[in-house]
């Protein structure tokens, strides 16, 4: 299978690596520089739980491919310049492998073909141009938009799963989106502000505002009529905060390497549709307004 994966930041390079261990599988990383150059040049190094060197294809310009798959896994905040990346070219499938909510509508409306929804919850950081280690087994979870066929998902769901990447393929992703929405309103703002890793949500201090933060979002989950319970989404949080103890949110990578966070589509879109529903989520809104007065000094909002 032809494969294009936009975005190779830590996860996108991941799960492209992984897949271009594959024997039959074509990979190409839509990437920037220097991290493109240096995949050119030496191939591309998967460390930690995932090990190997591979030779993807790469690309710092996305424009005007064709490719059976296309993995979109840049920010929710470039989900739209994506969008309108990928209309120039073609694709028979994309799958949006992203945090945050309301990518796979951005997508949808800008393309033709069916976009598929999807969660990933690995832990992984570039640790330098050309070389991105797996700091912790999580799980992808890929399905259609809201329901409906499940063919395609199942094709994609194992070919993930030949290439080491552990795959569910779920009929459930509306409510799946607000599970994995739930993990990073409790993980991400949390490492990002108080400098820690993924585990120290799992203890005190930490996990009162971690756990309250998954616990609001389910509340205003089921207040869009997606069943998600309380303790279904602290479950979720506490899991892969475990699975991925040792693992730099990527919204901590954010802060360390200065850049705009995903703050919008994780805390803020839950403060958002909180609002709309006259739900107060006020540990959402704390994490939200913190993070944005960071980005506000930092120069990046
Ligand atoms: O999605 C993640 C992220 O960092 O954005 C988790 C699963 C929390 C892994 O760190």
């Amino acid at each position: 299978m032809d494969i294009v994966v936009f975005g190779a930041g830590s996860l996108g390079s991941l799960v492209g690596g992984a897949l271009a261990t594959r024997p039959a599988t074509a990979v190409t990383l839509v990437a920037r520089d220097p991290h493109a150059s240096a995949v050119r040049e030496t191939g591309l190094e998967l460390r930690g739980e995932l090990e190997a060197t591979v030779e993807p294809a790469v690309t710092t310009d996305g424009r005007g491919l064709e490719a059976e798959l296309a993995i979109v896994a840049v920010k929710a905040f470039d989900t739209a310049a994506a969008a309108e990346t990928l209309a120039t070219g073609s694709y028979d499938t994309v799958l949006s492998l992203q945090n945050g909510m309301g990518n796979e509508e951005t997508l949808a409306a800008a393309l033709e073909c069916p976009v598929l929804a999807g969660t990933a919850s690995y832990g992984a950081v570039l640790r330098a141009p050309g070389v991105v280690e797996c700091t912790g087994i999580g799980e992808i979870v890929l399905g259609a938009r809201s329901g409906g066929s499940v063919e395609r998902a199942d094709r994609i769901g194992d070919l993930f799963a030949s290439a080491g990447l552990e795959t569910t393929v779920a009929t459930d992703m509306p409510r799946r989106l607000w599970e994995k929405l739930a993990v990073n309103a409790g993980i991400n703002a949390v490492t990002a502000l108080t400098g820690t890793e993924n585990g120290a949500v799992l203890e005190a201090p930490a996990n009162e505002l971690a756990r309250t933060a998954a616990r609001e979002t389910a509340r205003v989950a089921r207040s869009c009529d997606v069943s998600l319970a309380n303790r279904d989404a602290v479950a979720s949080m506490e899991s892969v905060a475990t699975d991925t103890a040792a693992n730099t949110s990527s919204m901590r990578q954010d802060v360390l390497t200065e850049r705009r966070t995903e703050i919008d589509a994780i805390n803020g879109y839950v403060v958002d549709r909180a609002a709309e529903q006259r739900l107060e989520v006020p540990t959402n809104r704390i994490l939200t307004m913190l993070v944005r007065t960071w980005e506000r000094g930092a120069g990046v909002r």
